[in-house]
């Protein structure tokens, strides 16, 4: 019985879940859809679209999505990169103070206000994203507009409305997902206390990853040893690096 909801996205893949919501599936997808961003100003032809990656990290709560960031980090920047280290939410600008208090519980707002604060924490880097990209940074971001989704969708909002406000954001060129059931998860203590550290509430929010998740993203299992994940890590990572520094285009993401 444990099991029942003992669910993760390897797990669903295995046994069919994943292919079994289909037709769901394909209404419900915030697909990653390339489509060409304003016109490129570079002399050299060949070299016109080389640019840093967008790397994106996801997964629930206490997945070890932030070790293993700072790790690749670390290593990335050993091995001489241009990178950087971002997460959302933002908490150093005005709406990311508004949504820590929210998530320290020392402020109440509606789902939807604040669904839309965690959109506009990632607009108001929007412009500054595509700044480092187009310079040449790779960025490492511990959570993006899938987490936006799946954890606004997972207190019961309609999930094309939180999908709305993403659309334009720039698409990841590479989506993380460390692969964890909610109760492995909370089986490792340090739920910091905020808003959304429960584990009913992450059994949702795993749910609707499940939901969310399209066959672009690459899944890690997130119980194995420390060491092995950093190292598949840096290998997807790393191709998808070299693809953008090749020159790859900027797309958006947009809603299928
Ligand atoms: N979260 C995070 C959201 O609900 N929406 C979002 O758009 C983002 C980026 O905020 F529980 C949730 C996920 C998590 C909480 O994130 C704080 P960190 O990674 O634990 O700081
Ligand atoms: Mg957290």
């Amino acid at each position: 019985m444990r099991y029942a909801c003992n669910f993760t996205i390897s797990k669903a893949l295995k046994f069919g879940v994943v292919a079994a919501q289909g037709s769901l599936k394909s209404s419900l997808n915030l697909k990653l859809t390339f489509k060409p961003s304003r016109n490129i100003h570079m002399e050299n032809k060949e070299n016109s679209s080389s640019r840093g990656a967008l790397i994106v990290l996801e997964g629930l709560d206490r997945c070890g999505k932030t070790s293993q960031s700072s790790r690749l980090y670390k290593y990335l920047d050993e091995q001489g990169y241009s990178v950087e280290s971002w997460r959302f939410p933002d908490r150093n600008t005005g709406v990311g103070q508004m949504i820590s208090s929210y998530l320290a519980n020392q402020s109440h707002l509606d789902d939807h206000a604040i669904h839309l604060l965690f959109s506009a924490n990632r607009w108001e880097k929007r412009m500054l994203m595509e700044d480092k990209l187009r310079s040449g940074t790779t960025l490492i971001v511990d959570r993006y507009s899938y987490s936006g989704v799946a954890f606004s969708s997972a207190k019961g909002l309609d999930i094309e409305w939180c999908k709305a406000p993403e659309i334009g954001l720039l698409a990841p060129d590479l989506v993380v997902y460390l692969d964890i059931s909610p109760e492995k998860a909370a089986e490792r203590g340090g739920y910091g206390g905020e808003r959304y550290e429960q584990l009913e509430f992450q059994k949702k929010v795993a749910k609707s990853y499940l939901t969310l998740h399209d066959s672009s993203w690459k899944v890690i299992d997130a119980t194995l040893p420390v060491e092995d994940i950093e190292e598949k890590l840096r290998e997807i990572v790393l191709d998808s690096i070299t693809i953008c520094q090749k020159g790859k285009l900027l797309s958006q993401l947009r809603s299928s």
